[in-house]
């Protein structure tokens, strides 16, 4: 282990307990946990390691607790679908999933007795939560269209789900990654629209050809292309936290396909062995770029790999705006369409579950995807079936035409569920761009992101307005607001936004939402729109 690691003489309270105990070392204490119920637990044991198994304690909802999934690439199958609303059913009032801003999906209202019987039913149809909270690497994100796209660069649905095995050890526990200084964030873009939001991940890998000379992996230079190959560009570092936010930067590296599961693991052991672990506010991969520098950090990962890295291609292949998948999309496949519900802030009922899962089996071949904006994609629906899939009764909530608004709507869990919300976020979300939308008219989708807290899960600095939960003050009171983030751009040329207005009281904040709409966003007063006609 690290020479940081060990040598810190005041480990924090979460080195401590890893320290202590594996997180991984739950997995065979849970038949014990289910007996004993969540009351009697001891603390640390509920509170943080079972969040190895993706189980989460919720301090707003004691007793009801959140299972994390992993989801490589966004993708599951209709049975998987079935299982996951079965197990939420059975909560009533309380149960519910949330589809997340990692292509992946969360359930609410579990109950820690119910723990053994859900893992098995996870087991039998391939699901797993393993390593999806804590000091693990969440769930890796890949293009959700990967495979259907007829403009893509590289299907990336099996490297990603090499990636997740190669860490989880095929979603059984790898003791060998469940230990890192702090959580660790992996995406592939396949496509030319950057749909994962590369700049936001650890480390991420992004399309790119290289021109004339190639490696096939014994060194540098060692055999000649006459024709651009494919590869993928690496960034790293990038990351969202309550104190600091940064874009990932490029690491001046470029790897075959076939390599990107070794370079995973090789950044990864270096994160492992030597990011910093003192203080947990300074501890993300970037934080140990600092400290060393890109080429030192560079040099490490080559070591780990065993080989040199290609510098990176001059540029790369993200040139496109980015899409939102919503809709009726041609497949490459002749005759075949993949078609794009919207979720609102991405909340599922039991019910919505196994209807989503009928409808992927009824027009589709059982495949359902998710993607990073909460939304939900099911792919291989015949053109001969789209008329009568169209009059299908979910498609009334989770539109294929949504309005441009609420189509790009996005949120994270908030005071619902989350202790360290300062606000209440998805109803409040749904309910201001209803209004919005009553009042005005747009020409083009605005991407509106909620995010609880400045840890910033619903991502508000990717946004065209994102709104960050803060606590306000307004004739003496406290009250609930936001701080209010600009600039956002994604796709080509993403950007971070920044936070432009602070402090705004949420009951306030509808008016400024409508001027900062009309005169950045060619959103039209519907009164005016009416005289003008
Ligand atoms: Fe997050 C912690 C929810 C994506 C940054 N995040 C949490 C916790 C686990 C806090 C907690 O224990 O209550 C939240 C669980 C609430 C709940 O009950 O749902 C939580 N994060 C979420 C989700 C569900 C938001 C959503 O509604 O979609 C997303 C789950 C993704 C997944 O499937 O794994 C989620 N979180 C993100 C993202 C966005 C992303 O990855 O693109 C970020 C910013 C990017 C990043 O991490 O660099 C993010 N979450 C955080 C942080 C700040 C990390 C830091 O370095 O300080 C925390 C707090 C922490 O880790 O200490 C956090
Ligand atoms: Fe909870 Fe804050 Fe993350 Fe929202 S941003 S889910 S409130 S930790």
């Amino acid at each position: 282990m690290t020479d940081t690691a060990t040598t810190t003489t005041s480990l924090n309270k979460f080195e401590k307990l890893k320290a202590e105990k594996d997180g991984l070392a739950i997995k065979s204490e849970i038949e014990k946990f289910a007996a004993l119920g969540w009351e009697a637990m001891n603390e640390i044991d509920r509170d943080h390691r079972l969040k190895w198994v993706g189980v989460f304690f919720r301090p707003v909802t004691p007793g009801k607790f959140m299972m994390r999934l992993r989801m490589p690439n966004g993708i599951l199958s209709s049975s998987q679908m079935r299982v996951l609303a079965e197990v939420v059913q059975r909560y009533g009032d309380d149960g519910c999933a949330d589809i997340t801003t990692r292509q992946n999906i969360q359930l609410r209202g579990i109950r820690i007795e119910d723990l053994p019987d859900i893992f098995n039913r996870f087991h039998a149809v391939d699901l797993t939560t393993i390593q999806s909270g804590m000091d693990n690497v969440r769930n890796i994100t890949g293009d959700p269209v990967a495979g259907l796209d007829a403009d893509e660069l590289y299907d990336t649905r099996e490297l990603v789900q090499q990636i997740q095995d190669m860490l989880t050890n095929k979603g059984e526990g790898n003791p060998e990654f469940s230990n890192l200084p702090r959580k660790f964030n992996i995406a592939i873009a396949g496509g030319r629209d950057n749909s994962v939001h590369a700049e936001i991940n650890d480390l991420a890998f992004v399309p790119a050809f290289k021109e004339g000379i190639g490696d096939r992996g014994q060194g540098i230079g060692q055999e000649f292309y006459q024709s651009p190959i494919f590869g993928f560009n690496i960034l790293v570092g990038g990351f969202f936290s309550a104190k600091r936010c940064e874009a990932a930067i490029p690491l001046n590296a470029w790897v075959l396909p076939e390599d990107v599961v070794a370079v995973c693991r090789a950044v990864l052991e270096v994160f492992r062995d030597h990011g910093p672990r003192a203080n947990r506010q300074k501890s993300r991969l970037m934080w140990l770029i600092d400290e060393w520098g890109l080429e030192k950090f560079r040099a490490e990962v080559e070591s780990r790999l065993g080989k040199s890295l290609l510098p990176a291609a001059a540029k790369d292949e993200i040139d496109w705006e980015k899409r939102d998948h919503i809709g009726v999309h041609k497949q490459k496949q002749a005759g075949l369409n993949y078609v794009g519900l919207h979720i609102p802030v991405g909340r599922l009922y039991a019910e919505d579950m196994f209807e989503i899962a009928r409808l992927a089996e009824v027009y589709g071949t059982g495949e359902i995807r998710f993607t990073v904006e909460q939304n939900i994609v099911i792919p291989n629906i015949a053109d001969s079936r789209l008329e009568i899939f169209s009059t299908e009764p979910l498609l009334e909530r989770f539109s294929i035409d949504p309005g441009l608004l609420a189509r790009s709507l996005v949120s994270c869990t908030g005071a619902q569920f989350c202790n360290f919300a300062l606000i209440e976020t998805k109803n409040r979300a749904l309910e201001m761009i209803k209004a919005l939308e009553e009042d005005l008219t747009f020409t083009k989708p605005v991407r509106i992101h909620w995010t609880g807290c400045p840890n910033s899960c619903g991502q508000p600095q990717v946004a065209d307005i994102g709104l960050m939960g803060t606590k306000t003050r307004k004739n003496g009171k406290t009250l609930e607001g936001v701080d209010i983030y600009m600039g956002g751009k994604v796709g080509k040329d993403a950007h971070l936004g920044t936070c432009v207005i602070k402090g705004i009281p949420c009951e306030d904040l509808q008016p400024v939402l409508q001027e900062l709409l009309i005169k950045n966003f060619e959103a039209k007063l519907k009164q005016e729109a009416l005289v003008i006609n």
